[in-house]
């Protein structure tokens, strides 16, 4: 090939290549452990791809040392900014402190952090947890008159989302002397172990206490429990009232068919504004608070079937 015949081919590669992609950015996924984390990861994909940022994901299958070998790998690959969705709030300041050093920004997203220093992340894009747990204690003691025996599911063990809605939750009921967790495990915040767990709650429990309602820290959980108490021969949302959080499309599903009662809903959708505040920071604009927070609204069978209709088809 002669050389003039070269360099429109160069130029072509050249424009090609560095239009492609102007952000890359890596994405520490927690897992895909409920259909509300499935439809972030989605969310997050869709917006890259919207945007035209090169994302680097990671599923850690719920193990946070899967989640610290995904940041050095994209520290190693030179990422412009790191977004991680933490499975639990502790070990995270070393491998922060590689970012820093390595001069990558990192987004905080969903569950929390515990670390020394908290420049050691940009911001953290989540929902008031706690404030979760107080919505939907205040629907269940409002539902009871405060008269209520009630069998916890927790979340993963460690992370956020299960400390503050539980804090949230237990904050309320303590101004009702009739209610009262008799039962609280950890069902990991799967559908399985959900399942597994109610089963064990409903075989234990004295037939003369029966539970008046199961209160799971999210959707996936209580979808489990719902089958456990139905395979026991109770009425679920009936016999025992169904309370979670979430509001992913087949607990809305659940309670238009008077299986589930009520649900606080959280957004999936944290990848614009995680995007935004990545590509505000790269811009040069530091003017960014250390928390930006979402909330959700409590959702019951009263408008169910319409809702499930608006998110079964997102
Ligand atoms: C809460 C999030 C939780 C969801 C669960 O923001 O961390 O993790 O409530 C998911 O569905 O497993």
């Amino acid at each position: 090939m002669k050389i003039k015949q070269f360099i429109p081919v160069l130029a072509f590669w050249a424009l090609g290549s560095s239009a492609a992609y102007a952000t890359t950015v890596g994405f520490s996924q927690v897992g895909s452990e409920s259909g509300w984390r499935t439809s972030f990861s989605e969310a997050v994909k869709a917006e890259a791809k919207e945007r035209g940022i090169d994302l680097k994901f990671s599923d850690a299958q719920q193990k946070q040392e899967n989640q610290i070998k995904a940041v050095r790998s994209f520290i190693a690959q030179g990422v412009d900014a790191i977004i991680v969705a933490p499975v639990v709030e502790t070990g995270w300041t070393p491998v922060l402190k590689e970012a820093k050093r390595a001069r990558i920004p990192v987004v905080i997203v969903d569950r929390n952090i515990k670390v020394s220093n908290d420049n050691l992340y940009l911001t953290r894009i989540a929902s008031d947890f706690r404030e979760e747990g107080v919505k939907i204690a205040n629907w269940l003691m409002d539902t009871t008159q405060g008269n209520c025996r009630i069998a916890e599911l927790q979340g993963t063990v460690g992370a956020t989302a299960a400390i503050d809605r539980a804090a949230g939750f237990n904050d309320v009921i303590a101004n009702y002397p009739n209610a009262t967790i008799v039962r609280s495990q950890t069902g990991e915040f799967t559908r399985a172990k959900g399942k597994e767990v109610m089963e064990s709650f409903l075989k234990s429990q004295p037939a003369d206490e029966p539970f008046c309602a199961v209160w799971s820290h999210n959707d996936e959980m209580a979808l489990g429990a719902v089958q456990a108490i139905k395979e026991a021969g109770l009425k679920p949302g009936i016999d025992i009232l169904v309370v979670a959080v979430d509001g992913v499309p087949d607990y809305f599903k659940a309670m238009a068919e008077g299986d589930t009662n009520a649900t606080v809903e959280l957004s999936p959708y944290l990848g614009a504004p995680s995007f935004d505040v990545i590509e505000k920071y790269l811009a040069g604009d530091k003017n960014i608070p250390k928390l930006i927070s979402t909330t959700g609204d409590v959702f019951t069978q009263a408008t169910a079937a319409e809702e499930y209709k608006k998110r079964a088809n997102r």
